[in-house]
């Protein structure tokens, strides 16, 4: 398959303030306390596969005063060299992106700066090589959609409502080419209407039965997945690609996933 989104060359990663385990945003309180050694093992592992698959990995400084600074999906949305750096959705994150922009000039990605009426984060942002979709969320306004359509006006963009979770990737993920894994969930099963009811390519759908395990990573090839939970295991292992399984349960415990860590670049 040559669509140029299967083939990233780069990503950005940040790594794990200090501050992430008392003070990093999440919806519900865990039921267990983030561990701050445990988050950063995990995301050694990731950062580690991560450079097994793409060819340049930068690694930014964490910065303490942005306890979800490791979540660098969210400051800004990639596209054939060309990035739309967001106003993050929530006030406590928007100094992230600087950096973000920083690092994505000096890799050659041109930037484009939202407005600041308009509200955005990356996590709310499917790219399936051909259209995007883009979550209406508590993070995403309709102006951050209509920025985000008018800078990638060469491809066609869909606004889907999102209302059960932090973002529209929460719940679901590229998991190949035309493939795209979603949470079999009540919200799960309304996101995936709304995106069949909208597209203008077809995509074969893959049923997770965990939430947390719709977020994937698919990388020129791989499948990145959540060790975590046998049953969306059992259906990753059915698949054909090569995949590599991975767990994320303490960056989990904030509401990130597996796609929140990482800007992938073609
Ligand atoms: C937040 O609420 O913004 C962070 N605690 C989690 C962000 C996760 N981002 C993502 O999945 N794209």
């Amino acid at each position: 398959m040559s669509l140029p989104w299967c083939n990233f060359t780069k990503a950005i990663v940040r790594q794990i303030p200090s501050t992430l385990a008392g003070a990093a945003l999440r919806r519900e309180e865990p039921t267990s306390p983030i561990d701050l050694s445990r988050a950063r093992t995990q995301h050694d592992r990731y950062v580690k596969v991560l450079r097994e698959l793409v060819e340049t990995v930068v690694v930014l400084p964490p910065d303490d005063a942005y306890p979800d600074c490791v979540f660098v999906e969210d400051p800004a949305v990639v596209c054939d060299r060309r990035a739309v750096v967001c106003n993050l959705g929530h006030a406590s994150r928007r100094g992230e992106a600087a950096p973000i922009r920083d690092a994505l000039r000096r890799l050659g990605v041109s930037c484009f700066d939202m407005s600041s009426d308009a509200t955005m984060d990356g996590g709310d942002v499917l790219f399936t090589g051909r259209e995007f979709f883009v979550g209406l969320s508590e993070r995403t306004n309709q102006k951050g959609v209509d920025f985000l359509a008018t800078t990638f006006s060469d491809y066609p963009t869909h606004t889907v409502s999102v209302k059960d979770s932090l973002h529209l990737k929460s719940l679901l993920s590229m998991a190949g080419p035309s493939a795209i894994v979603v949470a079999d969930t009540p919200a799960g099963k309304n996101l995936w209407q709304q995106i069949v009811q909208s597209a203008a390519h077809q995509y074969e759908c893959i049923w997770v039965p965990d939430e947390k395990a719709a977020n994937c990573l698919y990388i020129n090839g791989t499948l990145v997945h959540r060790a975590e939970f046998p049953n969306s295991v059992k259906i990753f292992e059915s698949l054909s690609c090569r995949r590599i399984e991975m767990s994320a349960t303490e960056l989990s415990k904030a509401d990130g996933c597996l796609t929140c860590c990482s800007l992938l670049i073609t």
